[in-house]
């Protein structure tokens, strides 16, 4: 028998496998089918949430505790020591911005794990807004700075993905931003449990893990609050500013982390997708199914229940949405970024507007999309869909940040 060149093989199964993956997802507008979501403004027992006060104080931490329990889990809530160190500071930019590097140090009775965050800030400016930013690969890929410190888990070289990390336009438009490397705080792959700040609290293994225990989205959330409990000790970070900002998984990780996380006062979405902004129920794109089955260690263990009837999940992603109102919130999709299903995202922010509402706000009206690359903004929603594919991109930037300066009061 002839062998077959290993290139020829592995091109084969691979084009396979993209085939058998394109056939799966339903990217025909007519077959999403019928469904009907949760309504926000429904609490459990059927009474109906008139006032942003009912909201507060009953349907809200419904739904919040429907999300925890059902979708991405509840974070261990044990305190965890945590000490601040600087690594290193110098100017960048030609002097425009100061750079800091802090090492944050979390230690419990039985582990110590650190996570590297990389800080730029604009000079002369009193109180900056600042945004809280994870990346994919590593401090050290963002930017050619050569001072930036590589990120201790990054397999990848220096300046491998500065285009999504603009960072001399956003301190040139008086921002702050800080980002770190989400695999510093948990390694994103199924069978490293070990390798996340899961030990700090006890927790080792998945047979440890109950149901509606976290797992990676809720600890890059959780990560992205410790970077703010940070940045609220620093005088020249304006504390009514801060804007958490993340792409695709990270952007599921950002709405997760704003919902529950007060304090941030922005919160964006840039490409989330499925189990972020877009709806679960619609069959376009990615499903709950299907990422479930791709990434089981981004949620819950219960996600999965809901694998062969997403009508059963007890919320949708409007709910998720609903949980940052009245703050700002920015939803950005990709034209060709169809399995995050740009549409199903439009959805979302749109039916999250009824609780906007109730505070008296502007919400987005209608079936129509924006135009493709223009703004569709009311009230405290925002959202856009551009050209191109499933990235970060400089328009997507100067989007939230033209956002954050008209909604955040300074
Ligand atoms: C995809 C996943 C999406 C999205 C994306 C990413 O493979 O299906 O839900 O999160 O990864 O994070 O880049």
């Amino acid at each position: 028998m002839k062998y077959i060149p290993i290139f020829l093989l592995s091109a084969f199964l691979s084009l396979t496998g993209v085939i058998a993956y394109a056939q799966e997802a339903n990217y025909d507008e007519s077959k999403v089918g019928s469904y009907t979501l949760p309504d926000a403004l429904t609490t459990l027992d059927g009474r109906k949430v008139a006032s942003k006060k009912m909201w507060e104080k009953v349907r809200r931490p419904e739904i919040l505790k429907l999300f925890e329990d059902n979708v991405y889990g509840i974070m261990p809530r044990a305190k965890i020591k945590t000490c601040y160190r600087i690594l290193e500071e110098g100017e960048a930019f030609g002097g425009k911005a100061l750079r800091r590097q802090v090492e944050i140090t979390f230690s419990s009775k039985v582990q110590t794990r650190k996570m590297l965050v990389l800080l730029y800030m604009p000079k002369g400016v009193r109180k900056s807004p600042v945004f809280v930013s994870p990346n994919f690969q590593g401090n050290a890929t963002t930017t050619d700075d050569p001072s930036v410190i590589a990120s201790q888990f990054s397999t990848f070289e220096r300046a491998h993905q500065t285009s999504r990390w603009p960072y001399e336009c956003i301190i040139d438009s008086g921002f702050a931003v800080a980002t770190f490397h989400y695999f510093d705080i948990y390694f994103d792959k199924d069978d490293k449990l070990s390798e996340t700040v899961y030990p700090l609290f006890g927790i080792n293994d998945n047979s440890e893990l109950k149901d509606n225990t976290g797992k990676a989205i809720a600890a890059w959330a959780w990560g992205c609050s410790r970077v703010l409990d940070y940045l609220l000790t620093q005088k020249n970070i304006d504390k009514r500013r801060t804007i958490v900002m993340g792409h695709s998984r990270l952007g599921k990780t950002a709405l997760w982390c704003g919902a529950q996380d007060k304090r941030f006062a922005m919160v964006v979405s840039n490409n989330s997708g499925c189990s972020g902004a877009a709806l679960s129920r619609r069959n376009y794109g990615e499903t709950v199914s299907r990422i479930n089955k791709s990434f089981p260690w981004w949620f819950c263990n219960r996600y999965q229940s809901y694998n062969a009837d997403v009508s059963a999940l007890p919320v949708d992603q409007h709910e998720l949405i609903a949980l940052i109102a009245p703050r700002p919130v920015y939803v950005a999709s990709a034209q060709e970024d169809r399995w995050a299903d740009p549409y199903g995202e439009f959805l979302s922010l749109r039916e999250a507007g009824k609780v906007y509402a109730l505070y008296g706000l502007e919400t987005l009206q209608g079936n129509a999309f924006s135009s493709i690359g223009e703004h569709l903004w009311k009230g405290n929603c925002g959202y856009h869909i551009r050209t191109g594919v499933h990235d970060v991109t400089d328009f997507d930037w100067q989007s939230y940040i033209e956002f954050a300066n008209r909604h955040l009061k300074q």
